[in-house]
């Protein structure tokens, strides 16, 4: 693995020219919102706290809005498409499957946040607009990203309500227990051969984000991994987006079949923070949800390379919880298997104690274990 200059985030040196608080949201298209929000509410724990639809004058669409930590997601569905928004959702749940439309950005100031991001370069989607109830005012504006994928730009700041104007109020759908996660470690995309570093000259340029050390280069997509990545970041790094394209290898990049079945780029993953990685992923499994394998010879050999971590090896093992360590620290992360039946969007879930890595000593058991799954569809 080769590394280039680690850019200082800008914070260090000047004024950051895109300040952004972290994200705020990612929102979800999806054939049935309602079984979704339960899934999310049952399997990852998440609560209620928001919601729009028929009973509170939306007929068009219906959106669920669930919480754990600072991390939300919002799960929409078409109910009657009349209008462009509700066709748009109709769309891509034919087109992509359940996926991902938005990976809301929470910004101090949502008009200078579109207008930096269109002078240098970006598509516009909506113009910077306000949202007012009894709860305050929410500025909000949105710009193209890959694929279909946006990013609304979201100023909150002057707004005491659960989510949005529009939304009400809303019970938790199932008694949650203590949180499985905190916050939104990272959110990658997947776009085409050959189009990696123009989208993270757009981050570079639009967002002003950095180009963080991490990544996959020519070398081991070659050997193994058949994908390339880059990540960028905010100057805080509290937003990252990791950002992977297909690489020419022996075997059917896992890009490629994403690519293919999600009909264009779009977000693959989304990562997760925990802070008890082990609670999390017993109860996650407890409820059924099908995580990536790792088999046991990887864990004979983790302890000589990774050295002590908070969780025994035999846990880690029993789990299958990865574990990789840098000079900074180290992290404990795991994959689920795709969460809809097209092998497209997965989860990870993190923990990390120092390591601002993403796992790239994991990066072969990971691409291998995905590769078994790719293979067992027939797409290898
Ligand atoms: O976000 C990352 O970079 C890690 C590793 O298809 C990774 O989670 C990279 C590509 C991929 C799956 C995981
Ligand atoms: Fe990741």
């Amino acid at each position: 693995m080769t590394q280039t200059t680690d850019h200082t985030p800008h914070t260090a040196r000047q004024a950051d020219p895109f300040p952004v608080k972290g994200m705020d949201a990612v929102v979800f298209a999806v054939g049935n919102a309602k079984q979704a929000a339960h899934y999310y509410s049952t399997a990852f724990g998440m609560k209620r706290v928001a919601y729009s639809g028929p009973e509170n004058g939306n007929r068009e669409t219906a959106a669920y809005v669930l919480e754990s930590g600072s991390a939300r997601f919002v799960f929409t569905t078409v109910i009657k498409a009349t209008t462009e928004h509700g066709r748009f959702l109709a769309d891509h749940v034919a087109e992509h499957g359940d996926g991902v439309v938005d990976l809301a950005i929470e910004v101090p100031d949502a008009r200078a946040a579109y207008a930096y991001a269109i002078e240098h370069g970006a598509t516009g989607l909506q113009e910077p607009y306000e949202l007012k109830d009894e709860h305050g005012t929410v500025v909000l504006a949105a710009i193209a990203t890959y694929g279909k994928t946006r990013h609304t730009l979201v100023d909150r700041s002057a707004y005491t309500g659960p989510y949005l104007p529009g939304y009400v109020a809303a019970e938790p759908i199932v008694e949650t227990g203590p949180r499985r996660f905190q916050a939104i470690d990272h959110c990658v995309g997947n776009v085409e051969l050959g189009k990696m570093d123009q989208w993270v000259s757009f981050y570079n340029n639009v967002m002003g984000f950095t180009n963080m050390k991490e990544f996959v280069g020519d070398d081991i997509a070659t050997e193994y991994s058949a994908l390339m990545s880059k990540v960028v970041a905010d100057g805080t790094r509290k937003v990252k987006f990791p950002l992977n394209e297909p690489a020419i290898a022996k075997k059917k990049s896992q890009i490629d079949e994403y690519l293919e079945f999600y009909n264009g780029p779009g977000v693959q993953h989304i990562a997760l923070a925990t802070n008890d990685i082990v609670a999390t992923v017993r109860a996650m499994r407890e409820a059924g949800v099908q995580f990536l394998d790792t088999p046991d010879s990887y864990y004979d050999t983790l302890g000589e390379w990774v050295g002590e971590t908070r969780v025994p090896i035999d846990t880690l093992r029993e789990l299958k919880i990865l574990a990789d360590r840098d000079e900074d620290g180290y992290l404990l992360q795991i994959f689920t298997k795709p969460v809809q039946d097209r092998p497209t969007v997965f989860f990870e879930m993190i923990e990390r104690h120092g390591s601002m890595g993403f796992g790239k000593g994991n990066f072969k058991a990971l691409f291998e274990a995905i590769e078994r799954e790719q293979e067992k569809r027939g797409n290898l």
